[in-house]
């Protein structure tokens, strides 16, 4: 079995949490897209876990993947494997050879061009872009080459000059690029981790045809993607779910499911328009109660009522089997609760959202208003058991998107799920 999971919004929907749940059902857990900008969290027995590399089965001792498609800082998935494993963890981890390799460079080239950019995007500063920008461009390092310093030093010396004349055109320190130090540490790491290299591909193909299950681990989320998503405020990924095949170089046929993670408000990180933003107190309530601080920076993210429009769109890029809803405990006490049912757009009534950006920007959204609940449901284990006026927002939000919400979330923990049936 195949399952391919991402996010419905703009990422941090709770992915880490409900990919920990279904591991139980799972013997492999791949990421195929991102790298350490990701930040998901993971809470079993009041334990918190935030992972930005290594897949979310981690809890649950599952066989873990990092396919080709992520792009990788060896210090950062050095730290985290270790960290695992110092609190008992045995991380059962493959990495592709064809990983792209996330150098200082690239950190130092997002920080500068971050800096000089009038309008920002709001990047985690983790080089994730231009660690794209070489694979495309075809001046990668691969982390297959961390395990041969040969190959790794003719490598960097093709690609270093490139790489500092760009940092010293923007005004940065070109003694990143070559600085011995790092060298030897990423060699180090190659090291260390040269036995836990895989064909990835070839692994999950076996692993499906031998009629064990794989599940794909999106990060970020459907709005961020790099082609469907809102340019420029975007990653540089495909974050929607057909990218999982393209990504792990398995066939669309494979896949028998396809889980969506929708958070029952929404939240944004960075830049860039979200329609139904609330810049007032009540924006304020949802991040405190909500913890909407970023995993990987801190940051404070910015919450808004649920849009059904943008999450139409989602249901229409990732084709998604059943969605899983989360946080809804963040939305106790708030009445009347608003969802976004349409947008106005100049006069005109629009149920899908514009294409270009700066049109969704300008988008005015149009609420509907349904009463809220005041009873405590992070407790909550059975359906039937929650407020009517919860079951009813749920069901509401089912109905507007057209699929079938098979989870209720109400707390961080693994134990606070409701599975319907
Ligand atoms: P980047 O660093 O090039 O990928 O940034 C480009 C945009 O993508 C957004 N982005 C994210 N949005 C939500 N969550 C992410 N992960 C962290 C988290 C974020 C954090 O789990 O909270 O800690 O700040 C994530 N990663 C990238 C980013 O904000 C830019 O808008
Ligand atoms: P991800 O990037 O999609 O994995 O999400 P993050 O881990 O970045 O952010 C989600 C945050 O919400 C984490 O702190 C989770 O522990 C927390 N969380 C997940 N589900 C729920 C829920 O149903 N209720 C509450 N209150 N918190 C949740
Ligand atoms: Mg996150």
């Amino acid at each position: 079995m195949f399952t391919i999971l991402t996010g419905a919004q703009f990422g941090d929907e709770g992915k880490g949490k409900v990919i920990d749940l279904l591991a139980e059902n799972y013997d492999v857990i791949v990421r195929f897209q991102g790298g350490d900008n990701a930040g998901h969290t993971v809470v079993v027995g009041g334990k918190t876990y935030k992972l930005h590399l290594v897949p979310s089965g981690a809890i649950f001792g599952r066989r873990l993947l990092i396919g080709p498609g992520v792009v990788l800082n060896p210090r950062v998935l050095w730290n985290e494997i270790q960290s695992l494993e110092s609190e008992g963890i045995k991380v059962d981890l493959g990495i592709d050879p064809k990983t792209t390799i996330i150098m200082p460079y690239h950190i130092e080239l997002d920080s500068l061009r971050e800096k000089a950019r009038t309008e920002k995007i709001g990047t985690t500063n983790r080089g994730i872009g231009f660690a794209y920008v070489d694979k495309v461009a075809r001046e990668e390092v691969q982390m297959g080459d961390l395990t041969d310093p040969a190959l790794l030093e003719a490598k960097l010396k093709e690609i270093a000059p490139g790489k500092e004349k760009a940092i010293l055109d923007m005004g940065g320190d070109p003694t990143v690029v070559r600085y011995a130090p790092y060298i030897d540490e990423y060699l180090e790491i190659g090291k260390k981790l040269k036995s836990r290299i895989a064909d990835v591909s070839r692994e999950i193909n076996i692993a499906i045809l031998e009629e064990k299950s794989v599940l794909a681990e999106g990060a970020q989320g459907a709005f961020l993607d790099v082609i469907h998503g809102t340019q420029k405020f975007v990653t540089s990924s495909f974050t929607i779910a057909g990218s999982a095949c393209a990504n792990l170089g398995v066939g669309p046929v494979m896949v028998d499911n396809v889980v969506g993670v929708i958070k029952a408000y929404i939240t944004r990180v960075g830049e860039g328009p979200m329609p139904t933003e609330l810049v007032d107190s009540l924006g304020e309530q949802m991040r405190e109660k909500g913890g909407e601080y970023g995993t990987t920076t801190g940051r404070a993210r910015r919450c808004g009522w649920f849009d059904a429009v943008l999450g139409l769109k989602s249901v229409y890029l990732n084709s998604y089997t059943e969605m899983a809803l989360t946080k809804l405990d963040v939305l106790t006490g708030i009445n009347p609760i608003k969802i976004c049912v349409g947008y106005d757009l100049d006069g005109d009534t629009l149920g899908y959202p514009p294409e270009s950006t700066t049109d969704l920007a300008r988008c005015k959204p149009i609420y509907e208003e349904v009463p809220g609940w005041t009873e405590d449901i992070t407790e909550v284990k059975d359906y039937d058991d929650l407020p009517e006026n919860a079951r009813d927002y749920v069901e509401k939000l089912e109905d507007l998107l057209g699929v079938e919400i098979s989870a209720v979330s109400v707390g961080p923990g693994r134990e606070q799920t409701i599975f319907r049936d």
